[in-house]
């Protein structure tokens, strides 16, 4: 009986290790170029995001849309040479006045996936 509960404790303590390390891995959104509900003036030509793990660009994506609800064109996810935590979505239409929402899904180097969302203004 004694030697049941020490095992059930263990066990517990393990899995307590076990489930919490991924989560502190995962990649989150750590700054962004336009800044979160920023307005900028002129029209940005490219997204940055800055993640706080590596990210890979293969299953990530970054859709944009306008002040219309339309998407913009956006080119291929590009990694920052020098940095794999940081996106580059470039845009491939100028932007126009308006407000833009972000939303962003990713997986980083170690498997895992996150996602969120946030908005600018173009003036
Ligand atoms: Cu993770």
């Amino acid at each position: 009986m004694f030697t049941k509960i020490r095992l059930l404790g263990t066990i517990a303590v393990l899995s307590l290790g076990l489930f919490s390390q991924p989560l502190l891995a995962h990649a989150h959104l750590k700054t962004v170029v336009p800044a979160t509900g920023s307005t900028v003036s002129p029209a940005p030509k490219v997204l940055t995001l800055n993640f706080s793990e590596g990210i890979e660009l293969n299953f990530s994506k970054v859709k944009v849309s306008g002040p219309d609800n339309q998407l913009v064109k956006t080119g291929k996810l590009v990694l920052a040479p020098d940095n794999n935590q940081q996106i580059q979505v470039p845009f491939e239409t100028e932007l126009t006045a308006g407000k833009y929402h972000v939303d962003w899904q990713i997986v980083s180097v170690d498997g895992h996936k996150t996602k969120g969302q946030y908005s600018f203004t173009v003036n």
